[in-house]
């Protein structure tokens, strides 16, 4: 039988990669093929994307593709973080580089967004969670600083839609990115029209909403033929939201389960059936992001890997060779609760140097004594918050969804850190299964072999997934159960929560 081979391009804020799926057997099977830096820039004085050099490194990808495998790709499909978009012109054009969500542009938007529409309003239209890196926010930014930009604008295209774009010609927006804006109608699935009035965003902005799994076009032919590719190829929208992706990818059976998409972002969610969005959900800022093949994400990002890895930039200033690994060891061997943080402090969003973020956190705190200049210690800070973290958001999405939750699915690449997925397994008591550590591209490439018809469900999906990945299984410790649960108590004491 003719092999079909996937090709999944999966952008993250630090890093991306090509990777190379068939289906055979009931398996996937995956092989990375092109990795590369993805981090933004500063630019005329704002943080942006240099969305050129991502579209290079998918057509570098592309000529690896064809010098290990040959001419033949069934489909192309990418996926990306959310929120972020690019302008395009009347003649197609990129209109400005595309901003990176952490650009300080948003400040004070959150206030313009209350006073135009209404908080609650705009939360039971897009049942989104309010933060300032949503799509809607930077519109408001756009509206005060340069509304000119917004009459020039023809399309609005999500980082993942555009580089489909590129790619095909084709416009489109993806849904479950799509849905990250908080700007769509979360039960009409399609853009929000009071939104869109209420803050004066031009109409033309409405691109095509598509799902994932449908076939957007085919890729350039001009191309095509210079990366040597024959035939047709097709573009096949995965869930281009990477955590839309990565969920679609959680080896999870039964139900009363939660997952924690882990990567630079931590989001810590249910799958639900469709939206749900009541006072409860509104109060704790819960959002509904929107789900592959008909699910709805119900979901809250904590802040994630992202603070280990600033950290490790400060750290990596006086010692450049200071890895992951030895991190994680200090961690291990440091003393264990010797102060709490709360990763979703402001003061961790965007830090020029993480330490003193958190030395001013603790001290701000009350926790004078914690000493920052060791190592081991803020690592061991740092993970057991999040765990506590997780914990915290665990017990509020089965407070608003009545759910049982008796197991943790964590999946993505912060599963790789063995000790953090020990870390919650204790904050929450109950068992965590790790695994797989590419879920998002797993889900990506599923994705397209479901628009090429060659899987039919979700549930088939996860069938495949099982059968192709082993899952860490990580049971709470008992000798520490007490002191994990006292020390939850205070974490939460200390942190307001
Ligand atoms: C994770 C992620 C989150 C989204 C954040 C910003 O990579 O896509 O889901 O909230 O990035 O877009």
């Amino acid at each position: 039988m003719e092999t079909k081979r996937h090709l999944a391009f999966d952008f993250g804020a630090e890093s991306g990669r090509a990777i190379v799926g068939e289906l055979k057997d009931g398996k996937l099977e995956m092989e990375e093929i092109h990795r590369f830096p993805t981090q933004s820039m500063f630019i005329y004085g704002s943080l942006r994307w240099n969305i050129y050099r991502f579209y290079e490194e998918i057509v570098t990808g592309l000529r690896k593709y064809t010098a290990k495998y040959g001419s033949a790709l069934e489909s192309i499909g990418v996926d990306t973080w959310g929120v972020d978009y690019g302008f395009l012109k009347k003649d197609g054009s990129l209109l400005e580089i595309p901003y990176q969500y952490r650009d300080d542009r948003t400040n004070g938007t959150a206030e313009i967004i209350d006073k135009a529409a209404g908080n609650r309003e705009v939360y039971d239209i897009t049942g989104i969670q309010f933060m300032t890196i949503n799509t809607l926010n930077q519109m408001a930014a756009v509206k005060r600083d340069t509304p000119e930009r917004l009459e020039e604008a023809h399309d609005m295209l999500f980082i993942g839609d555009l580089l489909h774009y590129f790619l095909s010609g084709e416009k489109a927006a993806e849904f479950t990115v799509a849905s990250t804006s908080q700007m769509l109608d979360a039960f009409k699935k399609e853009w929000s029209h009071e939104l869109f009035e209420q803050f004066g965003i031009p109409d033309q902005l409405k691109s095509k909403i598509v799902f994932a799994g449908d076939v957007i076009g085919t890729i350039d032919p001009k191309l095509a033929k210079e990366v040597g590719l024959n035939g047709t190829v097709k573009i096949v929208a995965p869930a281009v939201h990477d955590t839309a992706s990565a969920a679609t990818a959680i080896p999870a059976e039964g139900e009363n389960w939660a997952y924690i998409s882990s990567g630079t972002w931590c989001m810590v969610g249910v799958e639900t059936n469709g939206p749900v969005i009541n006072d409860a959900s509104y109060e704790m800022n819960i959002s509904n992001s929107g789900g592959s093949l008909g699910k709805n994400l119900f979901l809250k990002n904590v802040m994630g890997l992202w603070i280990i890895q600033q950290c490790k930039k400060a750290w990596n200033k006086k010692d450049p060779g200071l890895g992951y690994p030895e991190i994680v060891e200090k961690a291990v061997r440091a003393k264990p609760f010797a102060g709490f943080i709360d990763p979703d402090d402001d003061l961790f969003f965007a830090p020029q140097d993480n330490i003193a973020a958190i030395r001013e956190y603790l001290d701000k705190t009350g926790q004078t004594d914690v000493d920052t200049e060791d190592i081991g210690t803020v690592a061991r800070i740092v993970y057991e918050a999040l765990a506590f973290k997780y914990r915290y958001v665990v017990d509020r999405l089965k407070a608003a969804t009545g759910q049982q939750v008796e197991v943790l699915h964590i999946i993505g690449g912060g599963t790789k850190n063995a000790l953090l997925n020990q870390f919650s397994a204790n904050a929450l008591g109950f068992q965590v299964k790790a695994g797989p550590a590419e879920a998002t591209a797993t889900g990506n490439l599923l994705l397209q072999a479901y628009g090429c018809n060659e899987v039919n469900s979700l549930q088939e999906i996860r069938e495949v997934v099982r059968a192709s990945n082993e899952m860490e299984v990580f049971e709470p410790e008992n000798e520490t159960a007490g002191e994990w649960a006292r020390a939850y108590e205070q974490f939460k004491a200390v942190c307001g929560l």
